[in-house]
């Protein structure tokens, strides 16, 4: 639904205005998740929605990935003319949330993967902000850093960024108990935003360097290996659709040429 201003005519991004109030929308969020249809709009690569997809076949309820055909038509229907959107709709009714974490952290209270209680749940959230940032910086100062820069940031990033990174998880991961958890006993939402970067990584090119980093870590490729070892998780991941998320992803990912 795209709609225009009366003064100038110019495309508006969505409204969080909704023609619900905002009570009823807090009612649709908290929907029994049966009676909700979810769709995820983002591109055909993993980055920002991996997650979110992971949590989705995790949790096992009605939702679907829709790609745009036509972004530049397309991101009105946006509040901030980006992706991912999680369109949440039941009996008539619709309302969209945006910004991946929004969506991920809304997923993960959803499906009871924010720890025992509420210290656990900062601290989870504090392993998946340190894991989203990991993916953020090097997607600016590395595969999308100038052209002329790229080698030497890989390098940079795969002998000192990355691998300092994993040493101070891996103390963390070890007073956990080495168990495959960063924190806690369960599967986690910091558990699979991790599965999510790694895949991330490895459709950048070299990106076998990178995720070998991780493999060569025993601490963060127990939690990696845990998270996949949830059959829902490892269904979605065998499916054509993750794989041509995959192969999407890889194509994106061959133009940053490091
Ligand atoms: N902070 C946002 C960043 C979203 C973002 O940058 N999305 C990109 C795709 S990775 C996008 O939709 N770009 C479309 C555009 O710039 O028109 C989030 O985490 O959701």
């Amino acid at each position: 639904m795209t709609t225009t201003t009366a003064t100038s005519g110019k495309q508006l991004f969505r409204s969080f205005h909704t023609e619900s109030s905002n009570e009823e929308n807090a009612r649709l969020l908290t929907a029994d998740p049966k009676t909700v249809d979810y769709e995820l709009i983002y591109f055909k690569i993993s980055c920002l929605a991996a997650t979110a997809r992971h949590l989705f076949a995790f949790g096992k309820i009605n939702w679907k990935n829709s790609f745009p055909t036509d972004w530049d038509e397309e991101k009105y229907d946006s509040p901030f003319g980006l992706t991912p959107l999680l369109h949440i709709r039941s009996q008539g009714k619709e309302l969209t949330l945006t910004e991946s974490i929004v969506i991920d952290f809304y997923l993960a209270k959803k499906f009871d993967l924010l720890g025992s209680n509420e210290y656990e749940e900062h601290v989870i959230k504090a392993f998946y902000s340190s894991i989203h940032a990991l993916r953020d910086r090097s997607l600016r100062c590395m595969t999308w850093t100038y052209a002329d820069k790229r080698k030497e940031a890989f390098e940079t990033w795969t002998t000192e960024n990355i691998p300092r990174w994993i040493k101070i998880k891996e103390q963390h991961l070890e007073r956990n108990g080495s168990n495959g958890h960063f924190f806690g006993e369960k599967l986690s939402l910091a558990d699979i935003h991790l599965v999510s970067v790694i895949d991330h990584f490895a459709e950048l090119p070299r990106g076998e360097e990178i995720v070998a980093l991780f493999r060569a870590s025993p601490l963060l490729w127990k939690v990696h290996e845990t998270v996949l070892a949830n059959p829902d998780i490892a269904a979605w991941r065998e499916s054509d659709e993750f794989k041509e998320i995959v192969k999407g992803g890889k194509i994106v990912y061959a133009k940053s040429r490091f």
